[in-house]
């Protein structure tokens, strides 16, 4: 975890707002259902299952503030977001369902507004990363992921998965890397101390490349009066 007053990981600039942001196709999708705490849990590696309100619920809370950083560069500093620990959730929830003989290498994360991405489950247990339902002591907002996101402080952005829809635990990579060539930009882990920004490019060139889209990317992202329609 990244805290506030420490430097910046590589190529990273402080904002002092924190703009709603992603890949321009999702600027339009708001969920229809950003209300209600169900969350689907599949893969090769589990029996599936969901659970609600009641189950999330019986979870331990926590609270935890990190910085946030964008893949193009713009960070936040000092986010306190709340909820439940996904260690605590795997531990209590997905391992007790977890197949015979198989062992989970790769967890991917479905959105309500179709988005999707995916980290390796080593990464998801390390002690800061959450499965949040509020921000700075409010209840998270449409804005940024509600009803439930992940937060995943020591890797960008685009791996802290916005409104989730469901998580699937799989015994290999091989289903989702082949799933398409548009998820070059998806590095498979992300790391922000590493600037693993993309795929097979390195950091360092993509920052200048980012920069100039961050403007209109939040104009683009800003949400204002009814604009935005249901996927
Ligand atoms: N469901 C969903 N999750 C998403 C995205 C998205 O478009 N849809 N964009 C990602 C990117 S690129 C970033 S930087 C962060 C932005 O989070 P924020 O809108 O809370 O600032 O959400 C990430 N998670
Ligand atoms: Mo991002």
């Amino acid at each position: 975890m990244s805290e506030s007053g420490t430097v910046l990981p590589p190529g990273q600039r402080a904002r002092p707002d924190f703009p709603r942001f992603g890949l321009p196709k999702y600027a339009r999708r708001i969920p229809s259902d950003t209300k209600s705490l169900r969350l689907e849990f599949g893969g090769d590696a589990i029996h599936p299952f969901s659970v609600d309100e009641g189950e999330l619920g019986s979870l331990s809370r926590t609270v935890q503030s990190s910085d946030f950083h964008c893949v193009t560069t713009w960070s936040h500093r000092g986010a306190r977001w709340g909820g439940y620990g996904f260690a605590e959730l795997f531990r209590s929830l997905v391992e007790p369902r977890l197949l015979p003989s198989c062992s989970i290498q790769l967890v991917v994360l479905r959105c309500r507004d179709g988005y999707r991405t995916a980290l390796p489950l080593d990464d998801l247990l390390a002690d800061d990363v959450l499965i949040a339902d509020s921000l700075d002591g409010a209840p998270l907002s449409v804005e940024h992921g509600a009803p439930l996101r992940l937060v995943a402080p020591a890797h960008y952005g685009y791996k802290n998965a916005k409104h989730l829809k469901a998580l699937e635990f799989w015994v290999d990579e091989r289903s989702y890397r082949k799933a398409g060539i548009g998820h070059y930009m998806d590095h498979p882990r992300g790391r922000v101390a590493f600037e693993e920004r993309a795929r097979g490019v390195p950091g360092v060139l993509l920052r200048w490349l980012y920069r100039p889209m961050i403007a209109p990317n939040v104009r683009r992202f800003r949400i204002s009066g009814g604009r935005c329609a249901a996927p």
